[in-house]
């Protein structure tokens, strides 16, 4: 009952401070459950930490053409 309902609801989910953990971005978007008809907030800080900055940009912007997000740029994105 709970899953019929969750399909028809559609969230806002935040999310903060990726750093380029390109890894954990999957994996925190694997956890949520993200579905199509969530939006997504982006509150910046893409870049600087792991390894992973220009494939996680590179996702991003493949993701906002198929999904509602909203990207705030970060002090480390200037
Ligand atoms: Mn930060």
């Amino acid at each position: 009952m709970q899953n019929i309902f969750r399909s028809k609801m559609s969230r806002t989910l935040v999310i903060g401070d990726i750093h380029g953990g390109f890894k954990a971005l999957q994996q925190v978007l694997e956890r949520a459950g993200v579905m199509k008809n969530d939006q997504l907030i982006f509150l910046g800080d893409y870049v600087d930490g792991w390894s992973e900055s220009s494939q996680v940009v590179q996702f991003l912007l493949e993701l906002s053409e198929i999904q509602e997000c909203i990207f705030i740029k970060g002090n480390h994105d200037a």
